[in-house]
């Protein structure tokens, strides 16, 4: 794989002479106008043209993730290339990745080999940014993720960035509330296995319900892809826990929900990100009532920026932007931010650029990042009433 990702831009470079060698490492200083060779587009005639590579989750069982994503980039993209008319054009090229290891790999090869993009946003989930951020990272192209909320993204490398805030500060945010407001003393776990996010999260979740002095009555585990969860169930009613633990993505964590109500478990779930979708009130229904989780955004909140965002992504999409749109939407603004401060749309210089990122004032709140480029901010606990989120107060 390192071969062939490598043959391209060694060819280009023998076709395209000395000169254009270092715009395959993501320079881009000809005015000729994004043609091949150059990564990311141009800054002809004073204007870059930056083109930016997304991997999504854009069909399958979290397609309502990916399709949140792009609202947002999209979104973003439209008001960016207005604002920025004659200075800078973004353009987006998506792939599909359907959730998977193997087609995020083969998406980012061809984004950053062929299309020559100057960065990548993206993939969802975090198993598929560890899968494929180390190709982007020794390709030396940035690489933002926009829902990574695991433990350990960051360590692939210095062109790995996210503006999702981990599941580590989501986590214990929530479960600290729940527990000062709900007098909770016992807790049972149950999450997705063969899920890096679901495992990474239910880690915290371990961890923090030590911390607060949680009793552990129980864990248990199921796959992306289940539909049935009496057994584990089951055997969570027995233990009867004050609070049911779910770390898992939509699909399988609100049908949980719903096979919880139903057999009549009473106890306080709380969730991870992977709950953060309107999606949950669809598949769980009424036994969604109650469910508590932690989220940088949150479409209800009274802040000004917040709700222009809210109202024009209504206007366009005709309803709410949920997390995953909001933080799509954010790192648009910081990569058109970086691109403009990097002066032209070379791989190395956004790098830099993106690193220096400090108290940047998004609709998920303010954004800077530590010295491993993980995102510094907070959290805000909601709970579901009524068909959504509400705060949890
Ligand atoms: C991750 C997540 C998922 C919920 C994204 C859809 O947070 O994989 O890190």
């Amino acid at each position: 794989m390192k071969k062939s990702s490598r043959l391209l831009p060694s060819l280009l470079s023998i076709i395209l002479g000395a000169s254009l060698l270092a715009g395959c490492g993501g320079g881009s200083t000809s005015d000729s106008g994004g043609q091949a060779g150059e990564s990311g587009g141009s800054s002809g005639g004073g204007e870059i043209v930056a083109k930016i590579g997304v991997v999504s989750f854009l069909s399958g069982s979290g397609a309502a993730y990916g399709e949140a994503q792009k609202a947002g980039l999209e979104l973003a993209q439209a008001e960016l290339n207005k604002a920025n008319e004659g200075k800078l054009k973004i353009e987006l090229l998506f792939e599909d990745s359907g959730g998977k290891k193997e087609s995020a790999i083969n998406a980012v090869n061809k984004l950053i080999n062929q299309d020559n993009v100057v960065a990548i946003i993206g993939p969802t989930l975090s198993g598929e940014m560890f899968a494929a951020g180390p190709i982007a990272n020794e390709a030396e192209t940035p690489i933002f993720g926009i829902s990574n909320t695991a433990e350990g993204i960051n360590d692939i490398g210095e062109y790995v960035f996210r503006n999702s805030l981990p599941e580590s500060i989501a986590i214990p945010t929530a479960m600290k509330k729940a527990v000062d407001k709900l007098g909770l003393k016992t807790a049972a776990f149950i999450y997705a296995a063969n899920d890096d996010f679901s495992v990474s999260g239910f880690q915290t979740m371990k961890k923090t319900a030590e911390e607060l002095g949680l009793e552990n009555l129980g864990e248990s585990t199921f796959s992306i892809g289940d539909v049935d969860f009496s057994a584990q169930l089951t055997k969570v009613k027995e233990l009867n826990p004050d609070a049911l633990l779910i770390s898992g993505l939509y699909k399988e964590g609100s049908m949980i929900v719903k096979k919880a109500r139903e057999l009549g478990i009473q106890s306080t779930i709380i969730g991870g990100n992977g709950f953060n979708n309107p999606k949950v009130f669809e598949i769980a229904g009424d036994a969604a009532e109650g469910l508590i989780v932690a989220t940088p955004f949150s479409p209800e909140k009274q802040d000004e920026k917040v709700q222009a965002f809210v109202k024009a992504f209504e206007e366009k999409y005709g309803k709410k932007p949920d997390q995953f749109a909001a933080q799509a939407y954010d790192a648009l603004y910081i990569m058109s931010q970086s691109l403009l401060q990097a002066g032209e749309a070379d791989r190395n210089k956004l790098r830099d650029a993106l690193a220096q990122l400090k108290d940047f004032n998004g609709v998920s709140g303010k954004l800077s990042f530590d010295e491993n480029r993980n995102p510094i901010g907070e959290a805000v606990v909601v709970v579901a009433k009524g068909g959504k989120y509400v705060p949890f107060e």
